[in-house]
């Protein structure tokens, strides 16, 4: 696996598709072992049974056809292949990959053309490459998931949490955070308004998906140089890491440092000699950030293409919050040697960044030198953590909303895009800039959609990491505003934290919630006191905003932005002009 993802070839897919078809083989035999000598289900000790359960439960490996498996497999590695091999060659005569050319150009370009232009191309190059390996990848897996006892994939995933309510409080969860997220897109859309044109927008309230910086909309914070409100230091140091000559080196041992400053595990020798954090220069790699596990108790890497950003620094935390979860988990049985559920997997890095991100901490690190502790800072800031905290919600929400409809078979290929624009208008307020048919695939652009990797984690993810920050901040004696709290240099927050991770899986995720945080759900209640200020101020700053919101279904693209739709007007123009001069 590692291999193929750092070195796609053919050569290197052969083997890993028979790797997983051998690894499956002896899942299943444990699974059949466990089942036919234990009846382990009437067993006294929940701990003994737990791990029954999860030796029993073996994902795909259940496949009972194994050229399906086979070839479940095989279609997996071709839609990776398709997604990390993308590149999109622009008018002006350049070619780029995902990283770092179009990410980069999106993040910085302010071209209304040219961001359609990648938006578009981006799409045509993965997507729309992928569409018919994605219906027969749906069928097989499905297939596999139902050998093992579940109604579908999507049934599969859910398990994962453990909750017969878990739909239900996802569902709960983000109704309770939507008028906050209307608030920061109605705010974005008058600045995005003034800078584009009004001319650019529909009148049903969305906004362009093209616009934010971002290839799937999903986190905004690209646009703080459009959207800070005060003028003051911007809280995005991306210039001050590069005059200071950062490297990812750097960033990773940046990173490292502050793990041990809370009393966590410092990265080990294996991780700095094996792990892939630059692009490598001639050979074909899958650059989505990512954190590995070998299971041997050494072997722990990251793959990251690392770019010299903040946004970059916050993902390299990221990662490394996976490793240090893989490293505190090490000595548990195998099969306890994950994450509580995997919203916690995702946390883990994100919590620690919450601290990283504050203009005080990065003072303190030297990224930052004018800080200043007044009302409109403080605005500045939380304006950029929504950019990236808020903004996604609806997009984690979504993804999984779109899966779960597919493999339940609710939504049919034949409708694959239409239901995925009508959840991203719905629960976005976005809107494709051109017209979209069902030639397209606008799901296989992202991702986690080619790689299969569930995505409602991420949702759960950023609730719980401000449960969790509050929950060490408070450990760390930190009494200001939950904003402002750093947890740097806390032995106390640091064992809190590891207490936790400690657990692996071999808990119920509440359990584990309840010794971080003290109460066994997820609350909202965290993210929405950290961002009261700025809740107030955009409602205060949108006041004379009659439009807040937008309609649930898609507006037409606006016309001449629209090529697929200018094409056939201008189809119909020739036609018409033809008709008149033959008849
Ligand atoms: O995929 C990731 C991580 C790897 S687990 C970089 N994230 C999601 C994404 O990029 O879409 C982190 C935030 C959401
Ligand atoms: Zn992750």
């Amino acid at each position: 696996m590692w291999n193929f993802n750092t070195n796609i070839t053919e050569h290197n897919r052969q083997i890993m598709v028979n790797k997983s078809v051998e690894v499956a083989q002896i899942e299943k035999e444990w699974a059949r072992r466990a089942n036919a000598r234990f009846d382990w289900e009437k067993l006294k000790d929940s701990y003994i049974v737990r791990q029954f359960k999860k030796i029993t439960h073996i994902g795909i490996a259940a496949m009972k056809d194994e050229s399906k498996l086979q070839r479940l497999n095989h279609v997996m590695s071709e839609m990776e292949e398709i997604y990390s091999g993308g590149k999109v060659c622009l008018s002006t005569g350049d070619c780029h990959a995902l990283e770092p050319g179009l990410t980069r150009l999106l993040a910085t370009s302010r071209d209304y053309d040219l961001l359609q232009e990648v938006w578009v191309k981006w799409r045509e190059v993965t997507g729309k490459k992928m569409k018919n390996l994605y219906s027969e990848f749906v069928e097989l897996i499905n297939e596999a998931h139902r050998d093992g006892g579940y109604s579908d994939t999507a049934a599969a995933w859910k398990s994962k949490y453990e909750s017969e309510t878990f739909e239900q409080d996802i569902e709960d969860l983000f109704i309770q955070l939507g008028p906050l997220y209307k608030q920061l897109h109605a705010f974005v859309r008058r600045k995005l308004m003034s800078v584009y044109g009004k001319d650019k927008f529909p009148t049903s309230g969305h906004i362009p998906a093209h616009l934010f910086g971002n290839m799937w909309s999903q986190q905004w914070n690209s646009l703080l140089d459009l959207l800070q409100p005060y003028d003051k230091e911007s809280v995005d140091v991306t210039p001050a890491m590069k005059e200071q000559n950062y490297t990812a080196l750097k960033m990773f041992q940046v990173s490292d440092e502050f793990f041990q400053s809370l009393g966590m595990l410092k990265m080990p020798k294996a991780f700095w000699e094996h792990s892939m954090i630059e692009k490598p220069k001639g050979r074909q790699v899958q650059c989505h950030a990512s954190a590995w596990n070998f299971y041997n108790k050494k072997d722990f890497r990251v793959k990251q293409c690392t770019d010299v950003t903040m946004s970059d620094l916050i993902t390299v935390h990221h990662e490394m919050g996976h490793i240090e979860y893989y490293l505190m988990y090490k000595d548990k049985p195998i099969v306890f040697q994950n994450g509580a559920n995997p919203g916690f997997h995702e946390a883990v890095g994100d919590v620690l960044a919450l601290s990283v991100s504050t203009p005080k901490h990065l003072q303190k690190i030297n990224l930052l030198k004018n800080v200043v502790d007044d009302k409109e800072s403080d605005i500045n800031f939380m304006l950029s953590m929504a950019l990236d905290k808020i903004a996604f919600l609806p997009f984690g929400y979504l993804m999984d909303q779109w899966r779960w409809s597919v493999f339940s078979g609710e939504t049919p290929p034949s409708q694959y895009n239409e239901k995925w624009w009508q959840l991203r208008c719905k629960y976005q307020g976005i809107s494709p800039p051109v017209m979209r048919s069902e030639d397209d695939f606008d799901p296989g652009a992202k991702y986690h959609i080619p790689a299969n990797t569930p995505y409602i984690r991420y949702f759960v993810s950023f609730i719980i990491q401000f449960q969790f920050h509050k929950a060490l901040c408070k450990a760390a004696n930190q009494t200001g505003p939950l904003h402002t709290c750093d947890i740097y240099r806390s032995k106390e927050a640091g064992k809190l934290l590891s207490d936790v991770l400690k657990l692996g899986s071999s808990k119920p995720w509440e359990y584990a919630m309840e010794k971080i945080v003290g109460s066994r759900k997820m609350d909202a209640a965290p993210v929405m006191e950290y961002f009261k200020p700025l809740i107030d101020w955009l409602v205060e700053q949108n006041s004379q905003d009659e439009s807040i919101g937008w309609e649930d279904e898609c507006p037409m693209p606006p016309t001449g932005h629209s090529t697929q739709l200018s094409a056939r007007f201008c189809l119909i123009g020739i036609l018409t002009f033809l008709t008149m001069v033959i008849f």
